[in-house]
């Protein structure tokens, strides 16, 4: 029965779609959240824990949870991870020496049981900063052709003027539409 009524929300577009948002520190992911929510860099400090908000793209509603990413916080987002259908990956462009790091988050992440169907998205973020690598470069060094088992997709992005924001959501659109 809950099942069904799932289904009839998704018809009607009304269903919530969970979404997580993660990444390093200083990666630009609550930077992100508020761009998508309201169109404006809005001034962060560091996460500690999460922030929650709904965000509408074209009468689909997603709930998005934006998780702190310092090292420290990293062991808690397996909390977040029961029913997200979306994983948005951000990524510091910029931050070359911590790629490897990121690597590793998102492999683990990958690789948990509740995360089985989720797709990624990926945000190659900071691209306003000269040297910063493409998101070509990103999807060379995190071997993401090797990734057979969902949909993921990455974008190059700037959370300060919101330039690439919108091709990403395109994406997830897409993705609710293939559910
Ligand atoms: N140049 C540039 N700076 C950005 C961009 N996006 C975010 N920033 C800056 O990067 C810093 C960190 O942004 P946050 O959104 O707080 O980063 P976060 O990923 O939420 O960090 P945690 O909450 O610690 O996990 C802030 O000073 C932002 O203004 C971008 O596209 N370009
Ligand atoms: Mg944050």
């Amino acid at each position: 029965m809950g099942q069904l009524f799932a289904k009839i929300m998704s018809v009607f577009g009304s269903r919530e779609h969970k979404v997580i948002i993660v990444g390093l520190d200083n990666a630009g992911k609550t930077t992100i959240l508020y761009q998508f929510l309201m169109n404006e860099v809005v001034h962060t400090a560091p996460t500690i824990g999460s922030n929650v908000e709904e965000v509408v793209i074209k009468k689909t509603h997603f709930l998005m949870w934006d998780i702190g990413g310092q090292e420290t916080l990293r062991a808690t987002w397996n909390s977040y991870y029961s029913n997200t259908e979306f994983v948005i990956l951000v990524i510091d462009s910029t931050d070359r020496e911590r790629l490897p790091e990121t690597r590793d988050e998102l492999y683990k992440m990958l690789s948990h049981e509740e995360l089985r169907d989720a797709a990624v998205l990926i945000y190659a973020n900071k691209q306003d900063v000269k040297d910063s690598m493409s998101a070509t470069e990103i999807s060379s060094s995190l071997a993401l052709g090797a990734i057979k088992d969902r949909a993921w997709h990455i974008q190059g992005c700037c959370a300060l003027t919101g330039e690439g924001l919108p091709a990403g959501l395109d994406w997830l659109k897409t993705r609710v539409a293939a559910i």
